[in-house]
């Protein structure tokens, strides 16, 4: 019996002898918990099949597709669900049973890569005929954070391709999409009680359009614009939601926070000096002033932010803010010197704490940028490690303090670098990070302390936007990157290989291929 072509590399595959026919009289067998994945299996199977396929209720007949939630299917403390399941084909039946709702969702997306990508097609096909091969698979991640971040401050994208991105995502068995909603480019969070920051800070006049190399910067004049309303997020959450995908927001502070600034001066620290929506790339000297309406603007948007967001955790960011400002000014000085804070470090840490406080009265937990990491931040708050130099201690400075880390390391995880020789790709901000290089991040180094594993909850690939202009360019980096990094997160430390990853990752462009993905051809 072949090889089963199926990305990430499940932990566990049995090959059997013969086939299962997928019928038009079939039915999804499911109750209780495992009704939204039935319904979520009907729907993915009725394009390419024609087929409307009922869920139904009490004993499989030959020829159906049975799903069971035989676990408790409840959230952990960090808001995941078990997603162990096992899957059954065999010439009568399927049968998929897992701990959970989502973990079923899992199980479906293997059953999907075994149907062959004709399933991916979003027309009927007449005469195929819909066999999968009789296997068992018993599968589990090793870890449960296995993101994507997308950038739509830089370069907004629309509700549909951040859908169409989830999708694509979850076909991969990733558990969280991270949006970063605002930057010095952009504000793309409708928020009732602060309009401006849409109506001015989603929009900037012109935008950089070569290098920030280049001199002098070149400039492609039209406005760029969009922000997603509240209507629109809720959509994607459920979207999201329904394939078992966290979708964790991100509102960055103090820095990057120029729309905001553009929109209310008075959140900056020289608010009669009027901003524009940043128009280039690079990191701006200006940020948010720690003042008191400061301070009750950022939790006004927190408290909106939760609302929208089901997440457990929310993202603070908290990277790269220069302190030029800060050093110079007098308002911020007297405040530091109020607040017995002793640099502008501290301040730093001073405002991420509070609003980690204040996110902690709302039942949630605060995630940032490693450049947040402090020993008192909330115990349960988490860091995005991506300083990854040999210089930087803060993966294992964040392990002895006890809180957990997303592994966001540049060097592996930064799909917005060039993933072949520059010369001959689309203009990318720089770096290399080739697909071999992406395969060979490990998730749970075995060089690495035991205290520094247990705090690892997982990883995520960073879309940064800023070359990124378009939907197709956003795939371009995407994929097939992230299959690497779906599979080194799903099975950490136990991959087969990257020479196997790639004979399985061809069958995989066929299923791009069916959805007209625009992933890198291989070289
Ligand atoms: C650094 S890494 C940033 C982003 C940029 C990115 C470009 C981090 C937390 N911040 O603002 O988009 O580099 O690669």
């Amino acid at each position: 019996m072949s090889k089963l072509n199926i990305i990430p590399q499940p932990r566990l595959v049995e090959t059997r002898e013969g086939f299962f026919q997928l019928i038009p009289e079939a039915r999804i067998v499911a109750e209780g918990a495992a009704r939204p994945a039935a319904e979520l299996l009907a729907e993915y199977l009725r394009p390419a099949t024609g087929y409307a396929l009922p869920v139904a209720e009490g004993a499989p007949r030959k020829g159906d597709l049975a799903l069971a939630v035989t676990g408790a299917d409840a959230q952990d403390e960090a808001g995941f669900y078990d997603e162990s399941h096992r899957l059954e084909i065999g010439a009568e039946g399927v049968s998929l049973s897992g701990a959970s709702c989502i973990a079923l969702v899992r199980g479906i997306q293997t059953l999907r890569q075994l149907f062959g990508q004709g399933i991916y097609a979003d027309t009927v096909k007449i005469g195929a005929h819909w066999r999968l091969p009789c296997a068992l698979v018993e599968d589990s991640p090793s870890v449960r954070w296995r993101g994507v971040m997308l950038d739509s401050a830089r370069h907004f994208f629309s509700v549909e391709q951040t859908c169409r991105m989830i999708e694509l995502a979850a076909q991969l068995k990733l558990s969280v999409v991270h949006l970063h909603l605002t930057d010095d480019q952009g504000w793309r969070l409708e928020i009732k009680k602060y309009p401006k920051l849409t109506e001015v800070g989603g929009t900037r006049p012109r935008t950089q359009s070569g290098h920030s190399y280049d001199r002098p910067l070149k400039y492609d004049e039209t406005p760029h614009t969009g922000f997603y309303t509240q209507d629109d997020i809720r959509a994607i959450v459920a979207f999201a939601a329904k394939r078992g995908i966290m979708v964790v927001p991100e509102i960055d502070l103090p820095g990057h926070m120029v729309a905001a600034i553009a929109s209310y001066p008075e959140l900056g620290n020289y608010p009669a000096h009027r901003l524009e929506v940043r128009d280039c790339w690079g990191i701006s000297y200006n940020i948010l002033s720690p003042r008191e309406s400061t301070m009750a603007f950022l939790k006004d948007v927190f408290a909106e932010v939760v609302d929208l967001f089901p997440a457990r955790f929310i993202d603070i960011g908290g990277d790269e803010a220069r302190k030029d400002e800060w050093k110079i000014c007098h308002e911020v000085q007297r405040i530091m010197a109020e607040k017995g804070v002793r640099d502008e470090e501290e301040l730093q840490q001073w405002m991420t704490n509070e609003i980690g406080a204040y996110l902690a009265t709302l039942g949630r937990r605060t995630i940032g940028w490693d450049d947040i990491l402090n020993p008192e931040m909330p115990r349960d708050a988490a860091i995005m490690n991506w300083h990854d130099g040999e210089n930087s201690t803060v993966r294992q400075d964040a392990a002895r303090m006890g809180r957990a880390i997303v592994l966001t390391p540049h060097a592996y995880t930064y799909f917005d670098y060039y993933q072949a020789d520059p010369r001959h790709e689309p203009l990318a901000i720089g770096g290399d990070i080739s697909l071999e290089k992406a395969y060979r991040f490990e998730v749970l180094d075995s060089k690495w302390t035991q205290q520094e594993r247990d705090a690892i909850l997982g990883a995520q690939a960073q879309l940064w936007a800023e070359y990124i202009p378009d939907a197709a360019q956003q795939e371009y980096m995407a994929f097939p990157r992230l299959c690497a990094l779906a599979e080194k997160t799903w099975l950490a430390g136990a991959t087969p290989g990257y020479h196997d990853f790639c004979t399985r990752l061809l069958a995989y462009y066929g299923i791009f291929e069916a959805q007209k993905v625009n992933a890198r051809p291989l070289d």
